[in-house]
């Protein structure tokens, strides 16, 4: 039988596994990315594993997400960071080179490799042909090691592209019109491929738009063959060595197919407060908008900015929006300002941000009370903007300027004049922002400076057989890691002090949180379908084992967080009956016995004060059990587990 694209990656990278769908398979990772919100913490962890040098092709930490610096919080962890990946082999790009993922792309990323990134949205590589995984720090701190990165092997979805796309409906529409398709949970366990005659009419931005926002899918990865386009775009990157063809087997077998007619489709938007709350942009034309924002990893590419100036060009923005406009990086906003591009944005009334993830992750330019945001961004749930009750949708470039142009929702389409726009043949290459390591020999003398906002990384404990404690908190459907563990301006400097952001723990599903569960000892946490979508931040996971909590029962839980959940010593597991989540009620005494056994069997039997009983099913692999015996995968590393 023929190879999938992924298919053939992993097979070239098995370190163990035989690639049977739902096994585990260990993978030898190329390159690694981190951000600086998650960054900190892979950093320490990779620290305290004690390995000099990292030992990938390549390591790059960027600073994307955390650049306001409002205290010193920041302005140390910046400095960790430089100093921490100089001594240990490690690239490191600047605060203001841009977004991590947008970056990669145009000067790192290779077809064919395997890439992991402690962030969710890694597989934005996807669309240059890599192999690109969003995970936790210890994961990626692990792999920078020189240590495996294990998944379970996934099924393999197939969108079949045919057609081209009408002027004004874009890469973001087909992405929006998947996740109305699959919704969030839709990709769980699969990895995305995209193939069919219409890959061809789309350029590298535009699979990496596409790409990006599998992560909502809760796909594993999604992925691009590498062809034509992809080698052109690095030739223009100056970067066409690094160029292979790759496709897959026309015998691939898939376990899912779905086509999708570019011609066919229309602009489409994601209402609040879910990315796969999709409609038609035209069915809510009258709906009054108070902010626009453009940028983030999904639409800040040269392409996006370069359309969103020729439809700005000598116009003004609508009096009541406010309009934000960040560009990927240094290379789009230098390229922009160099064509003149950057002056028409200016000149229409826009507010022009740094090259960073800025507003998408609460960072500054919160809409006002109850206000209407249209974003070009991947995730629109509650709280996230850093306003409460602010209405985010997301949407793409094209639908974003027509509302800041005309004060409402407005269907693109609409637009008669002619959008075109031209891309040149080269990029302008300058990688000043991005600084090597210190050579090996000197990485001894090599300082590492710390400020106080660094604290010591929480210790978890280790199973023992039986484990009793209290249900601190029953939750519902699809929770976010932005619900366990919220972003924004204020939490988002203190990721390497998980004591000060355990007060913010489930904030928004319940103040009270924090404090119960602090004071419950050993806690457990009940939860329904696609716990912990989103995010890869491994906070998710190490703020509830810092207040006490040992295991989370939900009716299913999404890839990077169970294991990230494992990492941390927090045992995840399924109810064998879903009804059995209603006759669970916050507060009641579980215990849970038998553990060691149970755990091997795969099934364990949940008692409460009232001596009902329930089972819950544990899909472990010894690996994942050694790790949770040991009180997480940083105890089992340094048992001298691989
Ligand atoms: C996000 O988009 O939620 C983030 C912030 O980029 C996260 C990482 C983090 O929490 O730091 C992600 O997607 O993994
Ligand atoms: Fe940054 Fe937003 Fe992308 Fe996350 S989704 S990496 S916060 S731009």
């Amino acid at each position: 039988m023929g190879k999938t694209i992924a298919q053939k990656i992993i097979a070239a990278h098995l370190i163990s596994g035989d690639m049977t769908v739902g096994s585990e398979v260990a993978l030898r990772i190329d390159q690694t990315l981190t951000q600086d919100a998650t960054g900190t913490m892979a950093y320490l962890e990779f620290e305290t594993m004690g390995i000099p040098r990292v030992k990938t092709e390549l390591s790059i930490a960027y600073v994307d997400h955390n650049t306001l610096q409002c205290g010193f919080e920041n302005g140390d962890d910046h400095r960790y960071l430089q100093t921490v990946t100089a001594k240990h082999g490690v690239y490191f790009s600047r605060p203001g080179n841009g977004i991590c993922h947008q970056v990669h792309l145009e000067r790192f990323g290779k077809p064919g490799k395997t890439l992991i990134g402690s962030d969710s949205h890694t597989p934005t590589g996807g669309g240059i042909g890599m192999l690109a995984f969003g995970a936790g720090g210890l994961d990626v701190a692990v792999a920078m090691g020189g240590g495996a990165y294990y998944i379970t092997m996934p099924k393999m979805f197939k969108v079949n592209l045919t057609g081209k796309l009408n002027p004004y409906v874009t890469a973001k529409d087909v992405s929006l019109e998947l996740l109305r398709i699959l919704s969030v949970k839709g990709g769980v366990g699969a990895i995305v491929e995209w193939g069919g005659p219409g890959v061809a009419t789309l350029s590298v931005p535009e699979r990496g738009t596409i790409t990006n926002m599998g992560t909502e899918l809760g796909a594993t990865t999604s992925i691009f063959p590498s062809d034509d386009i992809t080698r052109q775009f690095l030739a223009a990157q100056g970067r066409e060595q690094d160029y292979v063809p790759l496709v897959s087997d026309p015998d691939a077998e898939y376990d899912r197919i779905i086509d999708i007619d570019l011609s066919a489709l229309k602009p489409m938007i994601a209402c609040p407060h879910s990315p796969d709350n999709v409609v038609e942009v035209a069915s809510l034309k009258d709906v009054k908008v108070d902010q626009v924002c453009i940028g983030s990893c999904t639409n800040s590419s040269l392409m996006d900015m370069l359309k969103v100036a020729a439809m700005l060009k000598g116009k003004t923005i609508h009096p009541s929006v406010s309009l934000s406009v960040s560009p990927g990086s240094r290379q789009v906003l230098t390229m922009l300002s160099n064509c003149g591009a950057l002056a028409d944005i200016l000149a229409s009334g826009a507010r022009v941000l740094e090259c960073a993830c800025g507003p998408c992750i609460g960072m500054g330019f919160s809409p006002n009370s109850g206000g209407v945001s249209l974003r070009t961004f991947n995730r629109n749930f509650l709280g996230r903007s850093g306003t409460k009750d602010g209405q985010v949708y997301l949407v793409s470039p094209e639908t974003a300027v027509a509302a800041a142009l005309t004060g409402y929702i407005t269907d693109p389409t609409t637009f008669s004049e002619p959008l075109e726009i031209t891309m040149p043949d080269s990029f302008l290459v300058n990688d000043s922002a991005v600084l090597a390591p210190v050579r090996a020999e000197e990485a001894d003398q090599a300082e590492v400076l710390r400020g106080p906002n660094i604290k010591e990384f929480p210790k978890s404990k280790p199973f023992t057989d039986s484990l009793t404690a209290q249900l601190v908190l029953k939750v519902g459907d699809n929770i976010t890691t932005d619900h366990i563990m919220p972003a924004g301006a204020k939490i988002l400097p203190y990721r390497s002090n998980i004591p000060f952001l355990s007060k913010f723990c489930f904030e928004v599903c319940d103040p009270t949180f924090a404090e119960r569960a602090k004071a419950a000892g050993d806690g457990i946490i009940v939860g329904g379908s696609n716990y912990g979508q989103g995010s890869s931040r491994e906070h998710a996971a190490l703020v509830p084992m810092y207040l006490g909590v040992r295991c989370v029962i939900a009716k299913s839980f999404a890839r990077i967080h169970v294991a990230n959940l494992i990492n941390a010593g927090i045992l995840p597991v399924t109810f064998e009956n879903p009804e059995d989540y209603d006759k669970l009620n916050q507060d009641a005494k579980l215990t849970i016995s038998n553990i060691v056994a149970g755990m091997e069997a795969g099934k364990l039997t949940v008692t409460d004060e009232n001596g009902f009983a329930f089972n819950v099913v544990c899909n472990l692999t010894e690996r994942q059990r050694a790790i949770l015996l040991a009180g997480g995968l940083l105890n089992y590393t340094k048992e001298g587990g691989v």
